[in-house]
Formats: C-alpha cells, structure tokens, sequence
C-alpha cells in the first residue's frame, strides 16, 4: 500500500508540475506577444477593421477629415467592407488585406457591413464614427 501511495503521490507532483510549468509558458507567451491592437483615436485618421465569421472587429472612430480603413480578412474565407454611401473594398480572401480609402468624412454615424451574400445578417456590421475627439 505504502508503495501504491508513493507512486500516487509522484504521480500527482508530475501532474501539477506539468500544470504549472504550461501555465507559465502560456503567461510568458501571452506578456511577450504582441500588444493588441489600440484604438487610433482618430490621430493619423487611419482605421483598422478584422473581418471573421461572422464580424467587422475594430475601433472605427475617426476625426472628421480624410479617413482610410486598413482592412485585414482573418476569417477563413472570403469578405468584404463597406462604409455604406461611401467606399467599398472588393472581396478580400482569407489573410488578405487592402487599405480603403474612405475619403473624406464629416461628423456623423456610417454603417459598414459586409454584402457577401448572408454575412451581414450573420453580423458582420459595425458602426464607423466620425467625431471630434477631444485630447483631455
Ligand atoms: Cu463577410
């Protein structure tokens, strides 16, 4: 039994080990990555937009001015972006990019979507604001 019970033991010490020793590598893994994307605050008026199944990720706030929105596709397949009214990227693939240029913006709400058949009322819509941000 003593033998059965230390066996256990060194089991369970293995295990937690383990354990612990993959906690750490995904905590330094995860502080050492890459930062996540920040909000542009509408500094430099370009945007970032990520389209997935089904959803237009992405701080879309901008100053009034000219506006362009670099558009990453980091779905598995194809999709689009379109500030309705306004400017319209064409079908990006999977891992593809294109910056599109909105043109020039004044203070209002603008809806974006993807038109690829379905997606928008799977939820691939967002809302781009244009505001005045204030610095304080
Ligand atoms: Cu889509």
């Amino acid at each position: 039994m003593t033998l059965i019970k230390e066996n256990l033991l060194a089991y369970s010490l293995t295990a937690v080990a383990l354990v612990l020793g993959f906690a750490v590598l995904f905590f330094a893994a995860g502080s050492g990555g890459a930062e996540p994307p920040q909000g542009n605050g509408g500094d430099d008026g370009e945007l970032t937009a990520m389209l997935s199944e089904f959803e237009i990720a992405g701080d879309l706030v901008a100053k009034p001015g000219a506006v362009t929105i670099d558009v990453m596709n980091v779905g598995s397949i194809a999709h689009n972006l379109i500030v309705v009214g306004e400017a319209r990227t064409s079908n990006i693939e999977s891992g593809q990019s294109e910056v599109l240029n909105v043109g020039t913006l004044a203070e209002g709400t603008f809806s974006v979507i993807c038109d690829i058949a379905g997606h928008l009322e799977a939820g691939m819509k967002s809302t781009l604001v244009v505001r005045t941000i204030q610095d304080s």
